[in-house]
């Protein structure tokens, strides 16, 4: 399977766009029997949470992108800790939309009917679980899980507490201009089993995707009859290229978004908006 922009080229503009066209949509969707939704952090923004690249995606004077990375971890690991003890904060504080509810609806629907839904979340807030969806691939790991960085342990467990230690209480504030005092190491968050350092359980830019959670996405994005993505820009790989793959397997991709993205042209159907709005008329359910 080819990944990355050489995809690009292969796949054609989608010749007819349908605009808001829910009753085609729904038509297409009762036909399909095994559906993905693939979704970014557009589905959680009605939820609090904030977005990469909207007026979120800054934290004090950094980029998101600045702090998920180990580079970022190995030289300041009380800043990335202070950034994670941030949006750990917000998402376990934070309750699923309407767009969360209707997907995990929508899979109760799907399962009465012997049809298979799954979603492939680029999200780590947790937020489509705490919605009650069960088929849930999240490739990009969860706020609520942490690692042992001692490569003899590597221990990864949940972890709700918040803040997760001592040291990190009040250390969250987005607003402060200037770097905090350094936060020692021996303070941060340490495992149970061997106290090593703990880090976030979270894919860092730079970082292979878990492989096994990784083919489990591919075999879906393969084999599924439509694809639902949901609140994504579609710039970061892998994902970005899960949806365009579906549109050049011939199979009918429907955009739920504020904006027009980079590969929007190659799906189907488009429903601008705020999904907490959009995808349960789409799907037809009521919250
Ligand atoms: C990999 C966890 C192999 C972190 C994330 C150079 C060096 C190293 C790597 C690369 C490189 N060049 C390219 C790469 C690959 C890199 C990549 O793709 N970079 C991009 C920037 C070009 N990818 C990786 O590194 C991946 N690993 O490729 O391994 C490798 C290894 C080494 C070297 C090369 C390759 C790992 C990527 C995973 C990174 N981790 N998350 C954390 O959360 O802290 S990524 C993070 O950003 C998210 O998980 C998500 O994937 C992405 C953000 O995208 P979105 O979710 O789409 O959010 P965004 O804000 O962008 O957009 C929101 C959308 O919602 C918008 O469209 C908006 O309009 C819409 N919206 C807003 N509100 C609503 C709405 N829509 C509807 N309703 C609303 N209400
Ligand atoms: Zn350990």
């Amino acid at each position: 399977m080819i990944f990355g922009k050489q995809l690009m080229p292969l796949v054609i503009k989608m010749s007819k766009r349908q605009l808001n066209d829910f009753e085609a949509f729904r038509k297409v969707l009762s036909q399909s029997k095994n559906i993905v939704a693939l979704t970014g952090a557009g589905v959680s923004a009605e939820s609090g949470i904030p977005t990469f690249r909207g007026e979120g995606g800054l934290w004090r004077k950094y980029r998101s992108a600045d702090l998920a990375t180990p580079h970022a971890f190995y030289t300041k690991p009380h800043l990335v800790w202070e950034f994670y003890h941030y949006r750990r904060t917000i998402a376990f504080n934070a309750q699923p939309n309407d767009a969360h509810k209707a997907l995990a609806k929508y899979e109760k629907l799907c399962e009465e009917q012997g049809h298979k839904f799954n979603i492939i979340t680029q999200n780590v807030d947790g937020l489509h679980t705490k919605a009650g969806s069960r088929n849930v691939i999240e490739l990009h790991g969860a706020l609520h899980k942490v690692v042992c960085t001692n490569v003899k342990c590597g221990t990864v467990a949940e972890n709700f507490d918040d803040p997760i230690c001592e040291a990190l209480r009040g250390r969250g504030d987005p607003m402060v201009r200037e770097d905090l005092p350094m936060i020692d190491k021996k303070d941060l968050p340490k495992c149970k089993k061997c106290s090593g350092l703990l880090r976030p359980y979270i894919v860092w830019f730079g970082e292979n995707l878990d492989p096994d959670i990784l083919q489990q996405a591919r075999d879906l994005v393969e084999e599924c009859d439509i694809c639902l993505v949901i609140g994504t820009s579609s710039v970061v790989y892998p994902a970005a290229m899960f949806a365009p793959l579906v549109a050049e397997r011939g199979k009918p991709v429907a955009e739920f978004n504020l904006t027009e993205e980079p590969a929007s042209d190659l799906f189907q159907f488009h429903f601008p908006g705020p999904c907490g709005s959009t995808l349960p008329r789409a799907l037809n359910i009521q919250i």
